[in-house]
């Protein structure tokens, strides 16, 4: 691999640890716990791991150690996020410290590896190659689900040929509630293998209590955050082009929210808001154009506009438009083939109901053959192939060419758009995330030796000097409840979405008229990784402003 000089400096950064991690450790435990809601389901389901203490890491005199090797498998699952590399590099330095005879074996490309046993021994030299990198790449991810006995089975035949005595699962909310599952199961048959959950994810969407954030959050959001900097100074420059730009986040806002407290755009849009108020499309493209139009009679003709990724799924008449053609073209999927491609977008109107009809009709043509023809294996709209900036960037034109002969809109209008999403994934970890990931693979090869499953690794207090950081573990059961799935009611983590009484939206809501009107961009710069504590460490603006609240 040829390395850059940022890589090669930064493979001897060593992740600042919590202080109760350095040396032996003692473990507290907590009180029994109980599910976030439908506990009596949850118990039912979890026999074996249900109502486990919260537990916590404090100092021990003496070193670590245990008189067998504790040997591990660790499997990266879903998108990819920074940090995933020393999250391993963690529970590779946690076993070896507690047996230097212990191994740590990579399942390849997520859990697939696990099933079809393809698997790699992660030695030392290849650990070291990886240390403070971004990426998934030292074993691959993939997004298969590891939910059916079979497929449990059939890892468990390959843990127990490579006498694995404990499973990390490194994942999303989905990832997680599938390793919860495992633990129980392995638990339910005596298997001896133990399971513990990682919290990752860029969309920030895995936190509650106990876990303040995903991992590669942070990270992405100073990539985006950047990127929206640099594109803010350009626009303020050029005084001419109103920059729509969309941010990753499949589902809740967080990215978007946390990019609008670092960056202070004109406008971001909220998708849990949109819900809440129930607005429509017209809703939003008003408010857009509202605020371009006040702009404009300041002589302004420039702005930008963050939109989270999943905002058209959170309008409820988009949900309703999209329910009802999932529904008509599951069923009529060949006649809509035979139709000629020139007639497709009548031929859909007049199939849908009056209200679902009229919204097609308003669509631009690129978003209504998007919602047509771009389908998932399941019969799904692919709403993340959906280019909502293109949608409203050209609703809102269409709008301000009413006002202009209305009179109401006197400017000028021009808009560039942008998606920013892959480009955060894998960047080289921040600060921040080096060494929270390191210290949540180190806290889960000490669960792993506290003999504990079915838990996720946490680590608080995070806004404070990483020496006060608190490490632990939480049973993943506490985080359940039962939600609808593919029509059957199933246990699943619950998904955090953007509180709009939380603190880092209330002060979005308190500022963001102003960062409307007025140019009041800040432009935060790449990440930096070396250079001064205020510069190089700060937690997200989400983060801080949470604890503080
Ligand atoms: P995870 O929840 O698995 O971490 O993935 C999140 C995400 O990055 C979303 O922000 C985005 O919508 C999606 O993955 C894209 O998925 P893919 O990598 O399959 O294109």
């Amino acid at each position: 691999m040829t390395k850059s000089a940022l890589q090669i400096a930064r493979a001897s950064y060593v992740p600042k640890m919590p202080e109760g991690l350095k040396g032996n450790v003692d473990i507290r435990e907590g009180a029994a716990t109980q599910s976030v809601l439908d506990q009596e389901e949850i118990q039912k389901l979890f026999p074996n791991t249900y109502g486990m203490p919260v537990v916590q890491f404090i100092q021990a005199a003496g070193e670590p150690g245990v008189s067998e090797p504790v040997n591990v498998g660790v499997i990266l699952s879903g998108g990819q996020a920074p940090g995933g590399h020393n999250v391993i590099a963690g529970i590779f330095d946690g076993i070896k410290r507690l047996h230097s005879d212990s191994k740590l074996y990579g399942f390849i490309l997520g859990p697939d590896g696990l099933v079809k046993h393809t698997y790699k021994e992660l030695t030392a030299d290849i650990i070291d190659e990886y240390r403070n990198t971004g990426g998934f790449d030292i074993i691959g991810s993939g997004r298969t689900k590891l939910e059916t006995k079979e497929q449990f089975d059939k890892g468990l035949e390959i843990l127990k040929k490579l006498d694995i005595k404990a499973l990390v699962i490194i994942g999303g909310d989905d990832s997680n509630t599938n390793a919860c599952v495992l633990a129980e199961y392995y638990a339910s048959i005596n298997a001896g293998v133990q399971v513990i959950g990682c919290p990752k994810t860029i969309d920030g969407d895995l936190k509650n209590e106990q876990i303040e954030t995903s991992f590669g959050f942070d990270t992405a959001c100073k990539v985006y955050s950047e990127l929206i900097g640099n594109i803010q100074r350009d626009c303020n420059s050029a005084r001419k082009y109103w920059h729509f730009i969309k941010v990753m986040g499949r589902s809740a806002s967080h990215i978007a929210l946390e990019c609008a407290l670092q960056t202070q755009p004109n406008i971001c849009l909220i998708s849990e808001e949109v819900a809440a108020k129930e607005q429509s499309l017209d809703d939003i493209i008003d408010y857009i154009a509202g605020v371009i139009t006040q702009r404009a009679e300041k002589g302004l003709n420039f702005g930008t506009v963050i939109i989270p990724e999943g905002l058209i799924e959170f309008i409820p008449a988009m949900k309703k438009l999209i329910h009802e053609l999932n529904d008509f073209l599951a069923h009529n999927q060949e006649e809509f083939n035979l139709v000629r491609r020139s007639g497709q977008r009548d031929y859909i109107i007049s199939k849908l109901s009056k209200e679902n009809a009229d919204i097609y009709a308003s669509l631009p043509e690129t978003v209504a053959r998007q919602l047509t023809l771009d389908r998932d294996p399941h019969g799904n709209v692919q709403v993340s192939l959906i280019e909502t900036e293109k949608l409203l960037a050209e609703m809102v034109k269409k709008r301000l060419d009413a006002w202009t002969k209305e009179g109401r809109y006197k400017g000028k209008f021009s808009s560039i758009t942008h998606f920013f999403g892959y480009e955060g994934r894998c960047a080289a970890p921040s600060n921040y995330d080096t060494d929270y990931c390191y210290s949540l693979g180190y806290t889960a090869s000490m669960l792993i030796a506290a003999g504990k499953t079915g838990y996720m690794s946490s680590v608080r207090n995070t806004t404070a000097p990483a020496a006060e950081w608190i490490a632990g573990g939480v049973p993943i059961t506490m985080m359940m409840n039962m939600e609808r799935r593919h029509g059957e009611m199933k246990p699943v983590i619950q998904k955090a979405l953007v509180e709009l009484n939380g603190a880092p939206f209330k002060y979005f809501e308190s500022q963001r008229d102003q960062w409307a009107v007025e140019t009041d961009y800040v432009y935060p710069g790449p990440i930096q990784y070396f250079g001064p504590t205020e510069v190089c460490d700060q937690p997200s603006k989400t983060l801080q402003l949470e604890q503080k609240g």
